[in-house]
């Protein structure tokens, strides 16, 4: 192939559009990485709507990982502690089959279970749902998007009828005042901060607030920044909701015709005076006026949030929380406004679409509501009962089955949860008592690869042809440009071979990705994700589409500013029509500091690196720019800890310890301490954030508050040091047992 291939960058929710051409180009020298291998030429798409030819360092040197410590071939072992044997296809299927059967015969269809993830693409995603739900008749299939955006599904479900962000990037350049709120978009979404804030600098009076726990690139860059305690945006939002009602910044046209239960709502935030908020958040009672000051007094407010908000086990009750300060000045459905949840994963929208969370069924349909059951039964052919009443297991369910012995199959793609779960203590020891775990990845070795009994060779980015949604309901076509390493499949093609061989042959019989999604887009007709209008041969055509896109809608440019944004016309997706107001108060951290445990330790992201760096460390230009982990904390605990720049120090939780060299940084507030997620046990010795963290959720959404725990902070002498020889390199430890290939 020597032509330029259009595709989307895999890694975050923004969703740039890619350009890709081959090593090779006439008349011109090989493209080559630092270390002189030939790799892929990867650039902006100009003609992406979403990101106009921008890229970030991520999407930039991608190709760079894409030849690295790949996962080559199936490989199997009867224990954790044999090495793993090279085996066929057709070997790691039959045991895959043999071992479902013999599961669903003795403990029934609910021991089986499959851990995905949002870096699926929709048709991997459709195809799982398909094989659990329908035909294994389990809905125990999570993804790690119940860490991720599990509280935004759920706060868009409650107070709109329906999931989906309702705005658009075009609002990111309509808006006057934009609120960012447990974001660090600099970092995480940095296309989308580009946009921002190159508006921003052009039209000095439009707003910038942002509400973050450290002073992050993101707050750097703001008008306001409201460095809270964690854990206090709802005393912030009905503290602003408060002020906005006593000065009269409320549009009741909008309250009364378009919403219900503001007087419960009214009465809540009654118990929010400035004062009383200032003092819980940590921030002046002026800076918290001056918030409410710029939100009313805006023709147009956009917020956008990410982690700090989803992450809390009062996510969903957050989510609303600040969706009732739109509703009640009326700031959605209109340019340049609306509450948008800035989606992590590159195709977590899609995977929402279809169906991919244990309480979710395709087409913004849940488990719990018998119609949508019945109409995903029909669909599929299943007779009616087939899809059990009840959500399936979570993801941290799937460890505590594990733990019962509840789980007999857990099988885990694209997702590292050997890392990337809470309390890792706890989840690898129920890891290593799983009878039988399933692990589908692209690289080798990862930190869950350890604990597999088969490993899965999948095909990545760029060796397979699919869609992804990004954050504002785009649709992008990823094509493939290079054929699968070694034997590596695609994901879907691999779930729908043990449907076959499950005896599902019927249910599976697709020859390509193209035709999964037009099954896939039947089952959106008439839904708020309605997709029936697109295909892979019409965004071959005319590229990225967004949805709402029916089929009776033409492609024109006409149909795309339609479904630009969503509630328009002040209607809902509820019975009524009408968005509901959430009353909630603030229940603050679920596990608060204390004097055993004085710190408050926050965890999250680094512009460079993605997750648990199966890529971006094996990039050099990006580990240059990480070297390694670190904990941030502030001059006043440093001294008090009798800490310097550099030093080791220890971080206890109550469930597990790591440890971290220290950077001093005003960045973060007193009392409070911050370690990237990034580093698991094969990039770092003892430096993993989710050895501290809990796995305490948010009852609605059930998402894990990642973003919170209680720790104290030990200096280590340079003595206990030497003696321990801490390494600070890669370290292989976990994989003691050899690979036979
Ligand atoms: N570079 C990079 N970009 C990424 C990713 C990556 O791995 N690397 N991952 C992608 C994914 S999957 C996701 S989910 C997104 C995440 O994107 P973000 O949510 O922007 O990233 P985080 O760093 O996890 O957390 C954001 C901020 O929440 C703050 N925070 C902590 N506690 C609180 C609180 O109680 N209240 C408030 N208001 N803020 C709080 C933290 O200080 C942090 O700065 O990024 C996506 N983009
Ligand atoms: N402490 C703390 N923990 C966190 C968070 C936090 O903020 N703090 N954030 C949480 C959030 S929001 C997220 S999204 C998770 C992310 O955590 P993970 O999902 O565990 O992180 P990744 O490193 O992205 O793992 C993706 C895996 O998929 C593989 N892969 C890539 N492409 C493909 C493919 O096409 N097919 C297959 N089968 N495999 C593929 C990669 O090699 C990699 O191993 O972490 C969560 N954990
Ligand atoms: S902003 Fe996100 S989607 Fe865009 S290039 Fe960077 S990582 Fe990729
Ligand atoms: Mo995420």
């Amino acid at each position: 192939m020597s032509e330029t291939t259009k595709t989307l960058c895999p890694y975050c929710g923004v969703g740039c559009g890619l350009e890709v051409s081959p090593p090779a180009q006439p008349g011109k020298p090989i493209n080559r990485d630092a270390q002189g291998t030939p790799i892929w030429k990867v650039q902006g798409d100009k003609s992406h709507p979403s990101s106009q030819g921008m890229v970030c360092v991520k999407g930039a040197t991608i190709a760079e990982s894409l030849h690295k410590d790949r996962l080559l071939y199936p490989m199997v072992r009867n224990s954790l502690d044999e090495p793993f044997k090279r085996v066929s296809w057709n070997e790691a299927f039959n045991r895959i089959v043999d071992r479902i059967n013999q599961v669903a015969a003795t403990q029934g269809p609910n021991a089986i279970c499959m851990y995905g993830s949002g870096q699926f693409q929709t048709q991997d995603y459709y195809i799982a749902q398909k094989l659990l739900k329908g035909c294994l008749g389990t809905n125990n299939f999570d993804a790690n998007s119940r860490l991720c955006m599990s509280s935004a599904v759920a706060g868009y479900i409650q107070s709109f009828g329906a999931d989906g962000p309702p705005c658009c990037y075009d609002d990111l350049e309509l808006t006057d005042c934009a609120l960012l709120i447990g974001t660090n978009t600099a970092e995480c979404h940095p296309i989308i901060f580009n946009r921002l804030r190159k508006y921003h600098k052009k039209n000095p009076n439009v707003k910038l607030i942002v509400v973050d726990p450290r002073h992050t690139a993101t707050a750097e860059a703001a008008d306001l920044h409201l460095a809270i305690k964690p854990g206090t945006d709802i005393d912030l939002l009905n503290g602003m909701a408060y002020l906005l009602l006593r000065w009269g910044y409320i549009n009741s046209e909008f309250i009364d015709e378009c919403t219900v239960n503001f007087p419960a709502f009214a009465e809540v935030i009654n118990h929010y005076p400035p004062e009383a908020v200032a003092q819980t958040c940590g921030i002046s009672q002026t800076d918290l006026e001056t918030a409410a000051r710029y939100w009313g007094e805006s023709g147009q407010v956009l917020s956008l949030w990410s982690m700090g908000m989803n992450q809390s086990s009062e996510g969903t009750a957050k989510v609303r929380s600040l969706i009732n300060l739109h509703l009640m000045t009326g700031q959605i459905g209109k340019p340049g406004a609306g509450p948008f949840s800035l989606t992590g994963q590159p195709n977590a929208m899609g995977g929402r679409e279809a169906g991919g969370l244990s309480h979710l069924l395709p087409g913004y349909r849940v488990v719990k509501n018998e119609v949508h059951r019945r109409e995903i039964e029909e669909f599929w052919g299943l007779t009616p009962g087939k899809i059990p009443s009840t959500p399936g297991m979570t993801a941290w369910d799937m460890i505590t089955g594990l733990e019962t012995g509840d789980v007999g199959v857990l099988w885990v793609a694209a997702t590292n949860p050997a890392v990337s779960m809470p309390d890792l203590e706890r989840t690898k020891a129920a890891l290593k008592r799983s009878p039988f775990t399933i692990y589908q990845d692209a690289y080798y070795p990862t930190e869950t690869a350890a604990y597999a009994h088969v490993l899965l060779p999948a095909a990545q980015w760029g060796e397979k042809t699919g869609t992804m949604t990004n954050s504002e309901r785009v649709v992008t076509l990823c094509s493939a440009f290079k054929p699968p390493v070694g034997e590596a499949k695609a994901d879907w093609e691999i779930f729908a071979e043990v449907g076959r061989r499950l005896g599902f042959v019927k249910e599976f019989t697709f020859s390509n990705s193209a035709q999964v999604y037009a099954e896939f887009v039947e089952i959106t007709k008439g839904r708020p994700c309605d997709q029936s209008g697109i295909s892979h041969e019409k965004l071959t055509e005319k590229g990225p589409i967004q949805w709402p896109c029916s089929e009776t809608l033409d492609v024109t440019v006409t149909s795309l500013q339609d479904s630009k944004r969503l509630y328009t016309n002040g209607r809902f997706h509820t019975p009524d029509g009408r968005a509901r107001f959430g009353a909630y108060h603030s229940r603050g951290l679920a596990e608060p500091p204390d004097p055993s445990y004085p710190f408050v330790l926050t965890t999250g992201r680094l512009y460079g690196h993605w997750h648990t760096q199966t890529r971006t460390g094996r990039i050099p230009k990006i580990t240059q720019m990480h070297p390694e982990p670190f904990i941030e904390i502030h001059p006043r605990d440093a001294i008090s800890l009798g800490m310097i720049e550099g030093e080791w120090i220890e971080v206890r939780s109550r469930r597990g310890k790591a440890r971290f060299p220290v950077k001093i940084t005003k960045g973060i507030s007193p009392g409070t301490v911050f370690v990237p997620m990034h580093w698991g046990a094969l990039w770092a010795e003892q430096s993993e954030a989710n050895a501290l963290t809990h796995p305490e959720s948010c009852p609605d959404s059930l998402q894990p508050e990642l973003k919170a725990c209680a720790v104290n902070l030990m200096p280590i002498s340079a003595k206990s040091m030497a003696t321990e020889e801490i390494q600070k390199s890669k370290v292989t430890h976990i994989f003691s047992s050899p690979v036979s290939v």
